[in-house]
């Protein structure tokens, strides 16, 4: 019903879309447009838009036909994402606080407050006091010139960023199965997949233009779509069969799986004995509850026998009891990867990322295609999807993470001499220790050892785990806080600084997306009043605080001055990105590009020129050349229902809204649909506890408490025992209920479990 009403065009058969065809017919044909290119501002699907300018604004938007992603369609957020910018509360001038009030304040006199706050930190307490905490929705510039200022201007590797809260378990699964970062297949793998699988996310509002594209293959060749989840959603719904899991047990199931293909004798032999290890890490972890919270796994060696052994712990039989998957559903799931004849793609996002055994959980998966060989093909393939639209391409490539360099991490010394020669600095000035991962950056906030913090295009006081340690622990005298935004939020209500920061389209940037897709646009139209670009910023700043010579970019040309000196970092065939007069002229290229050519199956001979070892595959990120099939057990979540707290909290969002809200919620027809957030409870419950559907009730856990109104038999449907809150609502701060706690692997934390009762308010 919502998203009916948050449509624009006639209804379609498709969830979320609008196509090409219908959206023309409401763009008046004698408007005098002119149509200029780019990615879509929100997810990581990276749809191309076409946005049509007259008299300097911006006034329509549609999807572009020659963008491959989404071929001209894109979802309700796509079409009416430039609406926000003409919001009434947009942040037009810099505000500085005195005196409790914010004041408006010129430009340059508050970046030239910002860079003496800094460099004052320093000196009294030390490099490792101030921290930069930006986004997976930085530009490919802004992301860049970030890790240039803090850790090869000033010298910490106290940079962190949301995509921590995303996709660090992703990278950490990619880096210990196959030594290299992001997925290796591309879109096309949904035109020739038999079957999707979908591992605990919900893509028909998540992933929308995605979810089309399997949608169209499903109705056109009667491709299958099994959604595999802990909630029923529209996704579920849309699929050929919906298999319901309790939370954390996909552990097991994902090892039942193995069961059967082992013991069914499906192992594609010639392939693993050709390309694949065998390896066990530590178990019995922990969650990263306590502060400086430490853990380095410690990989070995295993024959194919002791894995075999490993399983029998995880026959259907003995999973099924746990994880409330019939036995048949494990063998039926268990079939189609085992099937050398049928093509599987694996899809997940936030349901295996946010979560205590991320990175486990990531490599399981990634076992499943291993042991079936169903890798690095057309249609056949896991493929990690990317939630915000440059988390790929700025905070894994660019690498805005506190171990990381734009190539490499900051502990291996080659990594940081080459960072060093290209920054040209000094190359002891990069230190070789990672720093503060997002969760701790800000318990050290709180701590008060962090003493000046500046955050970019993320706002963190409404998306952190545990808000109820971390936003008083922003609120104290101890820490300076410098907030970079469009709008006013939760976050920088608490700012001793606010820099107003130009959208989307009132700069030029690159994005990449999830499929390795690198994509530019060019400024479009004019921000308002003084309102800077989140790279230019930094860059002044930098030069006010003397290192100007590291930033030598003119503000007309910044943006492809900072492109060409990155791609440095990328040369090579490995990941080679494309040049910028490719990316001008066409919607995006996917890296490794190489003589002129995106790559679209990465590790397969037969598609990339960088695979070297004479054979049919090479994972030439690990020194053999070998993917490694992991030995990873299931261990149960942080914290599960008990008596006190019988119900599992699990979060997350709606396709109306993008994260916390603050874009979304500006945008009336977006709003209007969902205008606040809710907890879906399962009807029996609902009944059990007589809360009827809009009644007010209260979610409280361990750490604090949040008062929404029911929603029974609305749009998802949790299971029994649990209960579901989307976080996008300021003013229904579910997030200072979640927990805290991380995997240990990747330290990004789990918002999809922990428990609490529900009481009627
Ligand atoms: N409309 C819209 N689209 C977005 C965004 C947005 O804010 N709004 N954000 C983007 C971003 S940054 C992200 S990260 C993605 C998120 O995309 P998704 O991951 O698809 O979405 P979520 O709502 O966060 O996650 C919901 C899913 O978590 C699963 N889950 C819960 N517990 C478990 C578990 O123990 N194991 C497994 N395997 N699954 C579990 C549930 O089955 C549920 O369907 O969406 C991107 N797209
Ligand atoms: N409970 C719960 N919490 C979660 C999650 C969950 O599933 N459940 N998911 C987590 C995940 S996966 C993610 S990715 C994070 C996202 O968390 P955040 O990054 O904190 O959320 P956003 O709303 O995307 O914040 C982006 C901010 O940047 C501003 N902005 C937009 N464009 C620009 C720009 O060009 N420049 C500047 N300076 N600012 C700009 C927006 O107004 C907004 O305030 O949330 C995490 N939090
Ligand atoms: S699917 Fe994602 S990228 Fe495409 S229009 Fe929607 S929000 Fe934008
Ligand atoms: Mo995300």
């Amino acid at each position: 019903m919502a998203l009916a009403s948050a449509m624009t065009a006639a209804a379609t058969m498709f969830p979320g879309i609008i196509f090409a065809d219908e959206q023309e017919k409401n763009i008046p044909k004698d408007a005098d447009l002119d149509w200029k290119k780019g990615p879509c501002r929100f997810c990581g699907v990276g749809c191309g838009i076409l946005v049509g300018v007259e008299n300097g604004k911006a006034v329509a938007v549609k999807g572009d036909p020659s963008s491959s992603v989404n071929k001209g369609l894109l979802c309700v957020k796509g079409y009416h994402q430039i609406m926000c910018i003409a919001s009434k509360d947009r942040l037009t001038h810099a505000l500085v606080k005195k005196n409790g009030t914010y004041v408006k304040t010129p430009i340059n006199d508050a970046l030239d407050l910002v860079a003496s706050k800094m460099k004052q930190t320093i000196k009294n307490h030390g490099k490792d006091s101030v921290a930069m905490y930006t986004s997976g929705q930085s530009t490919i510039p802004e992301g860049y010139v970030a890790s240039k200022f803090m850790k090869g201007a000033i010298g910490t590797n106290n940079l962190d960023c949301n995509a921590r809260l995303c996709m660090a378990s992703a990278v950490a699964g990619f880096l210990t199965t196959f030594g290299a970062d992001e997925p290796m297949g591309c879109y096309e793998d949904i035109d020739s997949a038999d079957y999707f699988i979908t591992w605990g996310n919900n893509m028909a509002e998540m992933h929308p233009v995605l979810f089309s594209r399997m949608l169209e293959q499903k109705n056109r060749r009667d491709a299958k779509i099994i959604d595999f989840a802990t909630r029923t959603t529209r996704s579920s719904t849309a699929s050929n069969k919906s298999i319901l899991f309790e939370p954390q047990t996909d552990l097991a199931v994902a090892n039942a799986i193995c069961y059967e293909i082992v013991n069914n004798g499906w192992v594609n032999t010639s392939f693993v004995e050709e390309h694949c290890n065998f390896n066990k890490g530590l178990t019995k972890m922990g969650y990263g509850l306590e502060d400086n919270y430490k853990f380095k796994d410690k990989p070995s060696k295993i024959s194919f026998e002791e894995y075999k052994e490993f399983l029998e712990d995880y026959t259907p039989e003995k999973v099924s009891k746990y994880s409330k998957v019939s036995v048949k559903d494990i063998k039926y799931l268990a079939a189609i990867y085992g099937d050398p004849n049928k093509k599987v793609v694996s899809y997940w996002c936030m349901g295996m990322n946010q979560h205590t055994r991320g990175t486990w959980m990531n490599n399981l998966v990634y076992n499943i295609h291993l042991l079936t060989g169903k890798i690095s093909q057309p249609g056949n393939g896991p493929f990690s999807l990317t939630g915000q639209p440059s988390a790929c391409g700025t905070a894994r490539e660019v690498g805005t993470f506190t171990h990381k360099l734009p190539k490499g991490v900051v502990t291996n010394e080659k990594h940081r001499r080459k960072a060093a020669k290209i920054w040209k600095v000094p190359y002891e000035r990069i230190p070789s220790k990672p720093t503060y991962h997002a969760t701790e950056m800000f318990r050290a906030v709180d701590r008060g050892d962090i003493k000046f913090i500046w955050t970019q295009v993320t706002n963190p006081l409404v998306s952190l785990p545990k808000t109820s340690r971390y936003k008083p622990g922003m609120q104290k005298e101890s820490c300076f806080v410098v907030v970079s935004d469009v709008f006013p939020t939760p976050t920088s209500d608490l700012a001793d600084v606010i820099l107003p920061a130009t959208w989307h389209i009132e700069k030029s940037g690159l994005y990449g997306n999830s499929e390795r897709r690198t994509q530019h646009w060019d400024k479009m139209v004019e921000g308002p009043g003084e309102t800077t670009d989140d790279a230019w910023m930094t860059i002044e700043v930098a030069k006010r605080m003397g290192y100007g010579d590291l930033f030598p970019y003119s503000k007309e040309n910044h943006v492809e001055e900072i492109y060409n000196e990155y791609r440095q970092f990328h040369v090579g065939k490995k990941h080679n990105m494309a040049p910028l007069e490719v990316l001008k002229s066409q919607a995006g290229a996917i890296w490794p590009y190489v003589e002129g050519k995106s790559t679209q199956w990465r590790f397969n001979a037969a598609y990339d020129p960088a695979c070297d070892n004479g054979k049919d595959f090479h994972f030439y990120g690990k020194p053999d050349g070998k993917a490694v099939i992991w030995q990873r057990p299931y261990e149960p979540a942080a914290e599960s229902p008990d008596d006190e707290y019988p119900f599992w909290l699990n979060t997350g969002r709606v396709i109306e809204h993008w994260h916390t809200g603050s874009m979304t919620r500006r945008i009336p027809v977006l709003h209007k649909a969902v205008p606040h957030s809710y907890v879906e409870l399962h009807p029996e419950d609902a009944k059990k506890m007589k809360i009827k559907n809009g009644e007010k009730v209260k979610v409280v856990s361990r750490r604090g408490s949040c008062i929404l109104p029911a929603s029974v038999n609305e749009r998802g449907l949790p299971t029994i025992g649990q209960v579901f809150v989307p976080f996008f609502d300021e003013n229904m701060m579910i997030n200072d209920v979640t927990l805290d706690a991380f995997c240990p692997i990747s330290k990004e934390p789990d918002y999809k479990k922990c428990a609490v009762k529900i009481i009627k308010a």
